[in-house]
């Protein structure tokens, strides 16, 4: 499968890492949004949230308690941070390997600016 994100959690196109479990990757984005930009991934290939089955809803929840643990981790638990999931091509989703953005280390501006 060409998928970018299965490649770098093979390994075989390099990452900085930042935390790993058996199910989940957190790495830094290469091109960052924010002082901290990181992405939680599950390492089983979902391409989008559409695309996501029933069972598959326990390791989305290890992505999120990734997530949880990267921003303490990171230092920006206690000042804030926001979490983005882009699906599909309104939502701005570039790689259909499902992934989460974790955004903080500056205010961030409202959604709606
Ligand atoms: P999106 O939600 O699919 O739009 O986000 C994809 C992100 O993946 C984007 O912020 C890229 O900078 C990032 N990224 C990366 O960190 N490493 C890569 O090799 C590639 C994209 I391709």
């Amino acid at each position: 499968m060409d998928c970018i994100f299965c490649k770098i959690i093979e390994g075989a196109i390099p990452s900085s890492k930042i935390y790993e479990t058996d199910n989940v990757l957190v790495f830094r984005d290469i091109q960052p949004a924010a002082p901290v930009h990181a992405l939680i991934i599950p390492k089983k290939h979902i391409a989008s949230m559409n695309d996501a089955k029933d069972g598959d809803f326990a390791l989305l929840g290890e992505v999120l308690a990734a997530a949880q643990h990267t921003a303490q981790e990171l230092g920006v638990a206690d000042s804030g941070y926001r979490l983005i999931n882009n699906c599909g091509a309104d939502g701005g989703q570039v790689v259909f390997h499902i992934h989460f953005h974790l955004l903080g280390g500056e205010k961030l501006g409202p959604l709606n600016a």
